[in-house]
């Protein structure tokens, strides 16, 4: 495939070429997903607790229309606290090179870069879904979980989303959603929304031979695999869910539709829970890109 696109931050290109793990980490969140400085922050955490792992991070984003992997800490500062940034889902790629604009790239938008860079593995911290009430607003995340052979590690999805209709979608789009030590769907901020998952594994190699067991079989979909929060930071089952029914709610009444659904959600729910969600927050984004990175790591093995 002709990538000649793609810029690599210098320690991800040595990394690749010489075969050793990476994993990929994505921009929305820290643009779209969180407030600064919190973003700025955890965004640096998650970096170095994959290298603490063994492992080299390569964040994505779109700088001046460059499809960019792994970025420097000036370029991570930079989006931090960029304005006009947009979310670059699959479809805003060819506008955003085109516009050499700034885009922060969605679960979608950075599993395609990944895959482009021959990047296996990428942590993040909840996917897009189906919406509550709204079965046609489908994330783009699920149709590329099906399409795109790369392996996300997330705390589930927010309980913002129908959780059984999202699990269902991903059936559909044949994707195996994996429990690491647990044996249910995780629910972002709690432990479990006790929805079933297709099988749990107890380590690292074990996700790592079902990842080389579809490579095996030449199949080219995504592999989800879901790691709870941990449980000293689990929120409150109530307190979650009384913001996202406001949050739903007020999103309703003011008319949010298409891309700026989630974006609403995610920062109505974040002001409302304070404090006890940023920690949640924090902690399992640091807890996924743990995984990830001993799943690159057995991957290389
Ligand atoms: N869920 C979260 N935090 C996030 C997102 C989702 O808990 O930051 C972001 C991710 O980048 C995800 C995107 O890929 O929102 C999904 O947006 P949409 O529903 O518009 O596809
Ligand atoms: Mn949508």
């Amino acid at each position: 495939m002709n990538t000649t696109f793609l810029h690599y931050h210098p320690d991800v290109a040595a990394a690749l070429k010489a075969g050793r793990p990476v994993v990929a980490l994505e921009s929305t969140l820290i643009t779209h997903g969180l407030p600064y400085p919190v973003n700025q922050e955890v965004a640096r955490a998650m970096e170095q607790t994959v290298r603490e792992a063994g492992a080299t991070p390569a964040t994505i984003a779109v700088l001046q229309g460059k499809i960019t992997v792994g970025l420097t800490d000036e370029q991570l500062a930079y989006l931090a606290q960029a304005k006009n940034v947009r979310k670059c889902s699959r479809r805003d790629f060819p506008i955003i090179l085109a516009q050499q604009g700034d885009g922060a790239t969605t679960v979608a938008g950075t599993m395609m870069v990944a895959h482009w860079a021959g990047i296996r593995v990428f942590a993040t911290g909840g996917i897009g879904g189906v919406h509550r009430g709204q079965p046609m607003d489908i994330s783009a995340d699920l149709r590329e979980l099906g399409q795109t052979p790369v392996a996300v590690v997330c705390a589930g999805a927010k309980a913002i989303l129908d959780l059984p209709l999202t699990l269902e979608v991903l059936e559909t789009n044949g994707v195996p959603v994996i429990g690491y030590q647990c044996s249910e769907f995780p629910a972002f901020y709690t432990r479990t929304a006790g929805l079933p998952l297709d099988v749990r594994c107890e380590t690292p190699e074990e996700i790592a031979a079902i990842i080389r067991a579809r490579d095996t079989l030449g199949l080219t979909t995504g592999t989800l695999i879901t790691i709870p929060v941990p449980q000293e930071h689990e929120l409150p089952a109530p307190v979650a869910e009384s913001a996202i029914a406001q949050a739903l709610q007020e999103a309703t009444r003011h008319g949010v539709r298409g891309k700026e659904v989630t974006p609403f959600l995610l920062a109505r729910v974040s002001e409302l829970t304070h404090e006890k969600s940023r920690t949640a927050n924090v902690a399992l984004l640091k807890n996924n890109a743990r995984l990830a990175a001993q799943i690159a790591c057995a991957l290389t093995k």
